[in-house]
Formats: C-alpha cells, sequence, structure tokens
C-alpha cells in the first residue's frame, strides 16, 4: 500500500508532518513522521479524523445553486461559471471591480492561498479585509520589542528551569508542546499557568494564578517591580542590549504587589510566588498564548509581560526566551511584514484594503467609492468566527450576490447564492510554513479531489478565461490546472532557497534555510534603535499607546458598545464591583476542533454532542442555577441557550464557552461578542464581551 508523506496545514501550533496509507483512493491510516522534532508522537485525533473528514458523505461535491425558494440545487460548472462570469462583468461595469469582496481566513495554510489576490487583481481590483482574528495584537507587540516574531526550536523547552503558561492552554492547542514541557520538568523546572480558567495545562503546575480576564498586564507590571526591588535585573544584560530601561524602572512605582493583588483579583502572595520563581528558576521560558491578546489593552499586557524576560536577560538563550510565534519558517507570505496589518486603510489602486476583519459586519455596511455588492469567501466561516454574527449576517444578506468555496455547508456557506466546493489538505500539493516549529513542509496531493471538486487555482484559472483575461497575463500569475502546473508555480517560489527543492521536500520536513535555534542568540535585535525596546517611539506614532509599556483597564464599555449598568457605572468598570452581575465571557479555543472545523465529524461529535457554558457555581448560585439546567445567556448584541456545566475551576465572574459551534450545531459565541479592535494589529477583542446568564425560559 503506497505511503506518503503530507502535512497539516490547519492555523495551529502543531502543524504536524504525517504519513498517510492510501489504498483505492481512500485514506486508511494517518501516523505521525520521525523527521518533524517536534511531532514525533503524530497527529491528534482532528489529524486521525481527516480520514472520515475527507470521505465524508456531507462534503461538497459539485457546484450548488440557490434556488427561487430558498434551498440549495446542484447545478454543473459551466452553468456555474457561466453565470459567475456574468454576475462579475455586471458588477464590474456598474460599480466598479472594488465592489468586490474577497474575503478568506485562515481554514487553510499554503503558498497557493495566495493565487486568490492574485486573480483578483487580473480581474481589475478588488476590496479586502485588514487585521486579523488570531494573534497580531501580540505579534505587533513582540515587534515592537524585540524587533522580530521567532523563538527557541520546540525541542529547546527542555532546557527550562522555569515554564510559564502565560494565557496559553497548550495542553489542547498545542499539545506536543507537553512532551517537552514534561521532560523539562523530569529534569526539574517548575511550571507556572496563568489563565482565569484552571484548564488542563494547569494540571501537575506549581502555580496557578487566576487574574481577572484582560488584567495580565498589572499583574506584569508589579511582578517587573518585585524583580527590581530584589535585585533581580541582569544590568550588564539591560545596559548592552535595552533601551528605555531608567525610564522603565522608574515607571514601575505605582505598581505594588498589594496594587496588583486587587486589580488582578488574586491573592498578593501569589504575585511575589511569580516574581520568586522568575528570580530564581530560570531560564525562564514564557508561552505566551493568543486568547490573552484578545483584549483592547493586550498589545500593552504583551508588552508588560515579555518585559520580565528582558529584565532577567532570559532572551537570546537556551531554555529560555519569549514563545509566541516563530515566523521563521514563513518565507512565502507577508505576516512578517508590518504592513501587513497597518496602515489600516491601504489602497495600491488596484487592492483596496479598507475593512476591518474585527468589523467586518459594519465595515462591509459602511463602505462607499464604490459600496460592497459582491462577496467571495473562501478559507473562513465568518457567519461564526468574526465578531458580532448578527451585524456579519446583516452584511452578507445586504449584497447582490454571494459565493462561498467550501468543503461543507457551513453557516456561511448557507449564506451563499453559490457555493463551490473546496478541495482538502489532501487534494492538491502545496508549501507550508509553521508557527511553532522551524519545518517548511510539502502538504503533498495524496488523492484525487472527490465529485467535481476543484482546487480554487483551478477555478481560478477557468474564471479569467471567461473573462477573457489574455493568456500573457495569467502566465507566470496563476498556475494553469494540472499537477505539474502546480510543482512548477511552487518551484519558482522555491527557487531563492537551494535547501528547498521539491524533492527534498517530499522526503519529509525541512528546517527553514537560515533558522536560529535559540531565537536572538546573536543578540542583533532589528528594532529601530537596534536594541530591545522598552520604551518604543513607534508604539506612540502607529497605536497612540504610552511608550512604556503601562496597564489600563481592557475596555470602556461605551466604546465598546457594551451596556451601561443601571446603577450608573460608566467608562472603565469598577473591578470591585464589575463582576457582580455582568460576567466576563470566555470564549477559547478546546482540544477537538480548530475553530469551527471538525465538529461536524462523527468521530469528533461522540465527544462533544454540543456547546455547554461553564459556570462557578457560586455564579450559578446567585441564579438559581443548578447542575443540569439549561442557560440563556444574553446581552444588548444577541443570546445563546446552552446546557451549564458547573465547574470550580473557572474565576468566580467568568463564564466560558469554545468558540467554534456553527448556528445549526446550537449557536456560535460571537452573536455576543462586540466588533471590537486590540489595542494594536487589528485584532479583534472578543474576550470583551461581558453577559448576563438566567435560567433559559422552558
Ligand atoms: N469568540 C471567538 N471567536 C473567535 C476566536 C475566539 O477565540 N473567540 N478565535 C479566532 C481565531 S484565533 C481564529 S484563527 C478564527 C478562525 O476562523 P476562520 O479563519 O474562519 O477558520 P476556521 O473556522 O478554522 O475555518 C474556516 C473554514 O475554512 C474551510 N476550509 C478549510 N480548508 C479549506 C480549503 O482548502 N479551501 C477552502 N475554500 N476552504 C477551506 C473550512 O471548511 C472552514 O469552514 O476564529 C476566530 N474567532
Ligand atoms: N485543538 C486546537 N488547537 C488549536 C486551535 C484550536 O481551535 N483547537 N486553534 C489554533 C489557533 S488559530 C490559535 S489562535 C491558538 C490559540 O491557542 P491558545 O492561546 O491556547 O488559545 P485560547 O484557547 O484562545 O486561549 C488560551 C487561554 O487563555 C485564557 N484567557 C482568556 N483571557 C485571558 C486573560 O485575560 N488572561 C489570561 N492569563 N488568560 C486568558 C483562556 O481561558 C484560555 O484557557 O491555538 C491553535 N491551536
Ligand atoms: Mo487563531
Amino acid at each position: 500500500m503506497p505511503v506518503y508523506t503530507t502535512a497539516c496545514p490547519r492555523n495551529c501550533y502543531s502543524t504536524c508532518t504525517l504519513r498517510v496509507e492510501v489504498q483505492d483512493g481512500r485514506v486508511r491510516r494517518i501516523e505521525g513522521h520521525r523527521g518533524n522534532r517536534a511531532t514525533p508522537e503524530g497527529p491528534c485525533l482532528k489529524g486521525l479524523s481527516y480520514a472520515e473528514r475527507v470521505h465524508s458523505p456531507e462534503r461538497i461535491l459539485h457546484p450548488l445553486r440557490r434556488t427561487a425558494g430558498g434551498s440549495f440545487a446542484r447545478v454543473g460548472w459551466d452553468e456555474a461559471l457561466d453565470e459567475l462570469t456574468q454576475r462579475l462583468q455586471e458588477v464590474r461595469t456598474r460599480h466598479g471591480p472594488r465592489s468586490v469582496l474577497y474575503y478568506s481566513a485562515s481554514g487553510t495554510k499554503g503558498l497557493m492561498n495566495r493565487v486568490g489576490a492574485d486573480f483578483w487583481r487580473l480581474f481589475g481590483g478588488y476590496t479586502t479585509t485588514y487585521g486579523d482574528l488570531c494573534w497580531p495584537a501580540g505579534l505587533e507587540a513582540t515587534r515592537l520589542t524585540l524587533g522580530a516574531n521567532k523563538h527557541n526550536a520546540p525541542w529547546d523547552l527542555e532546557n527550562a528551569g522555569l515554564i510559564v503558561f502565560w494565557g496559553k492552554n497548550a495542553a489542547e492547542t498545542n499539545i506536543h508542546q507537553g512532551v517537552f514541557a514534561d521532560r523539562a520538568m523530569r529534569r526539574g523546572a517548575k511550571v507556572v499557568v496563568v489563565d482565569p480558567r484552571r484548564t488542563q495545562t494547569a494540571e501537575g503546575a506549581h502555580l496557578l494564578l487566576q487574574p481577572r480576564p484582560g488584567s495580565d498586564g498589572a499583574l506584569a507590571l508589579a511582578v517587573a517591580r518585585l524583580l527590581v526591588e530584589r535585585g533581580a535585573v541582569d544590568r550588564p544584560f539591560v545596559e548592552r542590549h535595552v533601551k528605555g530601561y531608567a525610564e522603565y524602572e522608574a515607571s514601575l512605582a505605582p505598581y505594588t504587589p498589594a496594587w496588583a493583588a486587587e486589580t488582578c483579583g488574586i491573592p498578593e502572595h501569589q504575585v511575589r510566588e511569580l516574581a520568586e520563581l522568575v528570580a530564581t528558576s530560570g531560564p525562564v521560558s514564557i508561552n505566551a498564548g493568543y486568547g490573552m491578546q484578545r483584549y483592547a489593552n493586550s498589545g500593552q499586557t504583551i508588552r508588560a509581560i515579555l518585559t520580565l524576560l528582558v529584565l532577567t536577560g532570559n532572551i537570546g538563550k537556551p531554555g529560555a526566551g519569549w514563545i509566541f510565534a516563530d515566523l521563521q519558517s514563513h518565507l512565502f507570505d507577508d505576516v512578517k511584514d508590518p504592513l501587513a496589518f497597518f496602515p489600516p486603510e491601504r489602497d495600491d489602486g488596484v487592492a483596496r484594503v479598507s475593512i476591518s476583519t474585527a468589523r467586518l459586519g459594519e465595515g462591509i455596511l459602511a463602505q462607499r467609492d464604490p459600496p460592497v455588492r459582491f462577496l467571495w469567501v473562501e478559507r473562513g466561516n465568518p457567519v461564526t468566527q468574526n465578531p458580532d454574527t448578527h451585524r456579519v449576517l446583516e452584511a452578507i444578506r445586504s449584497l447582490d450576490f454571494r459565493v462561498v468555496v467550501e468543503q461543507f455547508l457551513t453557516d456561511t456557506a448557507a449564506e451563499a447564492d453559490l457555493v463551490l466546493p473546496a478541495k482538502t489538505l489532501f487534494e492538491q500539493t502545496d508549501v507550508i510554513g509553521a508557527y511553532w516549529h522551524p519545518y517548511v513542509q510539502l502538504k503533498q496531493k495524496i488523492l484525487e479531489p472527490p465529485g467535481e471538486v476543484r482546487p480554487e487555482s483551478e477555478i481560478y484559472w477557468a474564471l479569467a478565461e471567461r473573462l477573457g483575461i489574455p493568456l500573457s497575463d495569467r502566465e507566470g500569475v496563476l498556475p494553469a490546472p494540472g499537477d505539474a502546473e502546480v510543482s512548477a508555480y511552487l518551484e519558482r517560489y522555491l527557487a531563492p532557497f537551494p535547501e528547498l527543492t521539491l524533492e527534498r521536500l517530499a522526503q519529509g520536513p525541512v528546517i527553514a534555510p537560515g533558522h536560529q535555534e535559540v531565537a536572538f542568540s546573536d543578540f542583533v535585535f532589528p528594532t529601530p534603535s537596534g536594541k530591545i525596546e522598552l520604551r518604543s517611539e513607534e508604539a506612540v506614532e502607529r497605536w497612540g499607546v504610552d511608550p512604556l509599556p503601562g496597564w489600563a483597564p481592557p475596555a470602556d464599555r461605551e466604546a465598546l458598545g457594551l451596556p451601561v449598568r443601571d446603577d450608573g457605572e460608566r467608562g472603565a468598570p469598577d473591578p470591585a464591583r464589575r463582576d457582580v452581575e455582568w460576567l466576563h465571557f470566555l470564549t477559547p479555543n478546546t482540544k477537538n476542533r480548530i475553530h469551527s472545523q471538525f465538529n461536524n465529524l462523527a468521530t469528533i461529535r461522540a465527544l462533544s454532542p454540543g456547546p455547554f457554558l461553564q459556570m462557578h457555581p457560586k455564579d450559578a448560585a446567585a441564579r438559581g442555577i443548578v447542575p443540569g439546567d439549561r442557560v440563556r445567556i444574553w446581552n444588548d448584541r444577541g443570546e445563546l441557550e446552552a446546557p451549564v456545566r458547573l465547574d470550580r475551576g473557572i474565576r468566580p465572574g467568568c463564564v466560558a464557552m469554545t468558540n467554534g459551534w456553527w448556528i445549526t450545531e446550537g449557536g456560535t459565541v460571537n452573536v455576543l461578542s462586540p466588533a471590537a479592535e486590540t489595542d494594536m494589529g487589528y485584532g479583534a477583542a472578543f474576550h470583551e464581551t461581558r453577559v448576563r446568564v438566567g435560567l433559559a425560559p422552558r
């Protein structure tokens, strides 16, 4: 039986290398690949469930056209493409090409993803979104401080003396990291978890801190103050490599442990314990998650946390460092380029980058000259994943025509006039990077697309032909249909890197050229000053924040359009009272799903049949809620109903429901989230969500 080497392209830290056995056109077996030092144990349950996913009877295998009655009917490709061509020509003539919104998100990684934007350029122009739902506040805060987003290789974690999982639930979202953390623990390393929820990651940790959501910056500043007090600052390191230290040290005066304890709602001795561990248990590795940077203050929060490593000289050394995102394998996309995230409104005369992903609904509705009339969605599920679902739906429904390229009939696909079938990972070759490990990988094609499925690049080629885009314009820009054409296309991008040939990549993962195993071990920091910047002028110029990392309450209720409480509370909520009635609604990720993907499969559904609300028994008791109850969760944007699960592991005042559920599976959490941006990078402040909870009406 043939066994192929390929890789999982999901938006996930692990980006596993896979060995896949195929027989008679079906996936028989999926295993790990020893060539990937970061993921040798092999894939998670999601990876194994590809055997079900790619052959699922629910996959969309041919174009679907909405009928007058509102349901979908199968249509042939010729009919679909003819209508598309006619509608695109019409909308271009009437409103100009930029009345087309090209929306793509993180459904799959790959170099081939660039084909979409290149097609829309040939079309004459388009409108698209700026910012990102996932990680930009942290990327930007890291770039401002260190100059680049890179970190030590995953296996270097074994050398750590202290591992802090700060707002990162690695046990669920980066399961392979646990192997290295366990090895470090066997060698005596201590583990600290900072998370309002007691997660699986906290099992076995030496210290768990459960601060109020969005208060981590305050904690970090107080820890910094304690580090200064106890003489834990690495003075030679700071003198040589850091800009703005003296000013920063002076700024710490107000941040006493007592103030932090009050602000974060945790015992003061925990603040001190954390400082003590950072001072005494190095090398210190801080693994900062993405959940924590989904607040209106999170860029500044990330700067404040990263500072703890800077003060103590825990940068550029084995076992130490800042583990947020390692972009060393990102050779073919622009995520390292600050312009990928700002300035917000960009227009090169062809592409107009003018709608905030975090405010997709209102952005579409507000767009003028020309307005958005036509929507093309691929690799994204904005109806469930972007903030403020009701506005997103309103905006999508206001358009003349909607196309969604999808594998399954998601909530977004269900809004389309035309659904085009999408390939899965096994059905077209691509080259992918990762953001936790340093490998470049070949995601090899191992199956022919089933039914009438065509990879996006082939859809674009066929459309370009029909739209009369001359072959001479297409050549070298879009790959023509065919496996050899795809290979030639990929080879052109690989050409500058002699280490990266398709033949070599077909054998297994290859470490990115120029990879630094211990990031910043050369102490080169590509910031404006060439030093680590505690003081950043760029932060002021680009984002209007303080030049030093500081802390402000996460959100101003009115600014976020959150309800102002009846008792007259206005502006920043009073930390002492705000948790009483309105609860923080956290919407983290979960083990057996990648956002809105996988839960439609029987294998996964058996483990997670539907959404539930995690709630502390105290908050439940205050509302007359008992185990087994169904609750209503609401605010002025929307409401949801779900069974409640009482859990002493969640901080009182917080409730949590994992994101990714479809409306048809019980409701998306984003009906409740505000269309609000993070302070840096145009991220989405999903966790700035307050809700009320009560018994669901019977
Ligand atoms: N409330 C709340 N909301 C969140 C978050 C949160 O923490 N809380 N997290 C946010 C984050 S971090 C992220 S990254 C986003 C993720 O949200 P999205 O970027 O929208 O990603 P997914 O839900 O993973 O996948 C979107 C779709 O891509 C499709 N897809 C997969 N492969 C392909 C392909 O090859 N071609 C095409 N055409 N389609 C494909 C899948 O079937 C899926 O329906 O969600 C965000 N939303
Ligand atoms: N299995 C699985 N793995 C994934 C994904 C997935 O959907 N499923 N998604 C991938 C993607 S796209 C992403 S972005 C990453 C996300 O990976 P993580 O960063 O681990 O993701 P989250 O689950 O969003 O958030 C982590 C933790 O942050 C906590 N948190 C929320 N607010 C705060 C706060 O104010 N302070 C602190 N200290 N903690 C807080 C939450 O309770 C949660 O436990 O995972 C990637 N890996
Ligand atoms: Mo993400």
